[in-house]
């Protein structure tokens, strides 16, 4: 770490100015500027060591930031709560600034960039009086991979430097690289509460800074993020959604990748046969327990290779090849308990930052769902007491979008070459949302524009990662609807172009899912989790047939697609009535031809934008469904 004080007084620069010093790749006058704007007490250049992560966390347990958890029961481990209304990512506030409106599309906030950069100016002068500004330079993926890009992110929140540590590589090597010429995404964030004020009044910290007025902001053709106002996930944390979905999105459609919302995984079958899956759900429907999953079929296996986030590119051997281009996991902690995902159990036991979780009397953490029941008492996400009876009354104890913060090597399941700077070659690809109806457990797209039409139709109830109306259905094309840099419909035919350039040999199956289908009473039908290799099995035994290497024949065709033919599905054992596994497998005509007309609207808001192999698809879906 070094530091740097006492700077003169300068004139202040435009972010225009500020832009084009970055874009020379000088980054110490980068970092000169941007000092100089937000006016920090000091500027620390982060070498991503232990001893600089000891001492961030030591500062931030003296401010009240991080809380401590009892050594014994959760070593190395803390709690952080959030601003009560800094808890998850804010979309209304996330812009996307291409000079031109029609490249951030119909479905994202678009400022015209010159207004956006006068507007962040005012509110980035001055915002880290007060404060440190930390220097983090990070590589996603591997540091020189192939598949890999690097960025450096300026921040005064020591909870954004350390848990972009446990998130990404970051370090003096990634350093070296920029200051050697390798180009670097510029990315800004503060959380907008200066510890003093324009006359030189100096005010108190609080444990969780942030400002109400917030912006996530991107300039995809400067390839360049600023984010003030908040501490939270994705929106403070910018190697993640930021950088690796919607500034790579931009990057890739330029030269011919895919970033994408993805879980990654290898299946291994009892004959030791090895599948990589790729698999988008929107957030909070079930990437990280996907892949983390305990196979409940004897002989399978499954190991992680990386739970949001995937970068997939056309390989020299033909095949897609995919990375995790993170090193971490911000996993939802409500719902994952030791029934439901036992390896991300045992993965936070030790060395893990809790956000907005429940505190237990003896200084460990508690969610819902963490065990079957509560305990007694608890110290809510807000810091109050609490008790079962609260969370009948419909309080729970756990922030909704509570987390954890762990580094991926400590997950039992990951995979020993998790990190290959190569990549894995896809063998499927799978699209899903959270739909309590009408969606089939499982479906398989006939062709690569079929494929393109599932990803593109995704559906789900809205979740808590993100502010507004839980259980809302909404289209989330991809699982990409919030995270994607430019037109949506360009994504579309992005996916229809990378495809076709894979030979059908090679090119990944791709299937859709739905784990979240409920019955009259509200119920899920299907058990879930470590019962979702039933469904994976399925996919893999597909993967087998086409590629030779099994000739019976496992499916039936349907409007939708290809489904399980009957007994194709390995239910043995499960709790399953005849009429449920209808229920998952049949198609509602009806309800599927208003499903149609919805899907005809929503692509009607990207114009003459739509592909036309999508449009194409969407009227042959008419006429399966015989309308
Ligand atoms: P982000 O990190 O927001 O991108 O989310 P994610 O897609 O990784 O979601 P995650 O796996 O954390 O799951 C979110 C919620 O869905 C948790 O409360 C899980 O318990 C629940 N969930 C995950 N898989 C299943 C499943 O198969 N069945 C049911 N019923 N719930 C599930
Ligand atoms: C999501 O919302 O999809 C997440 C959490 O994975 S955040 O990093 O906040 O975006
Ligand atoms: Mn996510």
């Amino acid at each position: 770490m070094t530091m740097l004080v006492g700077r003169a007084p300068a004139p202040l620069t435009t972010l225009e100015d500020l832009a084009a010093v970055a874009a020379t790749g000088d980054v110490r006058a980068w970092v000169d500027a941007v000092a100089r704007l937000t006016e920090p007490d000091a500027v620390v250049w982060c070498d991503g060591s232990e001893r600089e992560r000891q001492r961030l966390v030591a500062g931030m347990v003296a401010t009240g930031t991080l809380l401590p958890l009892d050594p014994e029961l959760r070593p190395g481990s803390y709690l952080a709560r959030s601003d009560p209304d800094d808890v998850a990512r804010v979309e209304s506030r996330t812009f996307i600034c291409p000079s031109d409106a029609a490249d951030a599309g119909p479905t994202n906030n678009w400022r015209d960039p010159a207004e956006m950069r006068r507007e962040l100016r005012a509110v980035f002068a001055g915002c880290m009086r007060g404060r440190t500004m930390y220097v983090v330079p990070f590589s996603m993926g591997p540091v020189g991979g192939p598949l890999s890009a690097l960025g450096v992110q300026l921040t005064d929140s020591p909870y954004a430097v350390v848990s972009m540590g446990v998130m990404a590589r970051v370090g003096s090597d990634v350093l070296a690289l920029v200051e050697a010429g390798a180009p670097f995404v510029p990315a800004v964030h503060s959380v907008g509460a200066p510890l003093v004020d324009a006359d030189g009044t100096r005010r108190a910290d609080v444990p969780w800074p942030c400002n109400r007025l917030k912006y996530v902001v991107h300039f995809p053709e400067e390839r360049e993020i600023w984010s003030f106002g908040s501490g939270y996930g994705g929106n403070a944390l910018l190697g993640k959604k930021c950088f690796a979905l919607r500034i790579a999105s931009v990057i890739g459609r330029d030269e011919g990748w895919l970033a994408e919302h993805m879980l990654l995984v290898r299946l291994i079958s009892p004959e030791g046969r090895r599948y990589h899956v790729a698999a988008a759900f929107p957030s909070a429907c079930g990437k990280t327990n996907l892949a983390m999953l305990s196979p409940s079929l004897p002989g399978w296996r499954v190991e992680t290779l990386g739970d949001d986030i995937a970068w997939l590119r056309p390989g020299a051997d033909g095949t897609l090849r995919a990375i995790n281009p993170e090193t971490g996991f911000f996993g939802v902690a409500p719902g994952t308990g030791a029934a439901t995902n036992p390896a991300a159990v045992e993965t936070v036991a030790r060395d893990t930052i809790f956000t907005n979780v429940a505190l237990t009397p003896d200084g460990d953490v508690w969610w819902e769902g963490l065990t079957p029941e509560p305990p007694a008492h608890l110290t809510d996400w807000t810091g109050r007491p609490w008790t079962p009876a609260d969370g009948a009354a419909g309080r729970p104890a756990a922030h909704p979008n509570s987390r954890f913060t762990v580094r991926a090597d400590r997950c039992p399941t990951i995979a020993d070459d998790w990190d290959d700077p190569a990549g894995v070659p896809l063998d499927a690809i799978v699209f899903g949302g959270r739909r309590a109806a009408d969606v089939p457990l499982v479906l398989q797209a006939e062709d690569w524009e079929h494929a393109v039409f599932l990803g593109a139709t995704i559906s789900s109830e809205r979740t808590a990662a993100a502010e507004g109306t839980l259980g809302e259905v909404r289209r989330d094309p991809f699982a990409m609807m919030p995270f994607c840099g430019y037109d949506m419909a360009r994504h579309w035919e992005h996916w229809l172009r990378v495809g076709q350039g894979i030979a059908e040999d090679r090119r990944p199956l791709v299937f859709g899912v739905n784990w979240f289908r409920r019955d009259a009473d509200g119920r899920f039908l299907w058990p879930g989790f470590g019962e979702n290799i039933r469904v994976l099995a399925w996919v893999a035994e597909q993967v087998d047939r086409a590629r030779g290497r099994r000739d019976d024949v496992a499916a039936v065709r349907s409007p939708l697609g290809l489904l399980p033919a009957p007994g194709a599905l390995d239910i043995d054992g499960l709790d399953l009535t005849p009429g449920d596994l209808d229920a998952l497998l049949t198609v509602d005509r009806d309800a599927w031809t208003a499903e149609a007309d919805r899907i005809e609207a929503f692509f009607d808001g990207f114009g003459d934008r739509v592909p036309a192999a999508l449009r194409r698809r969407l009227t042959h879906l008419r006429t399966e469904l015989g309308g």
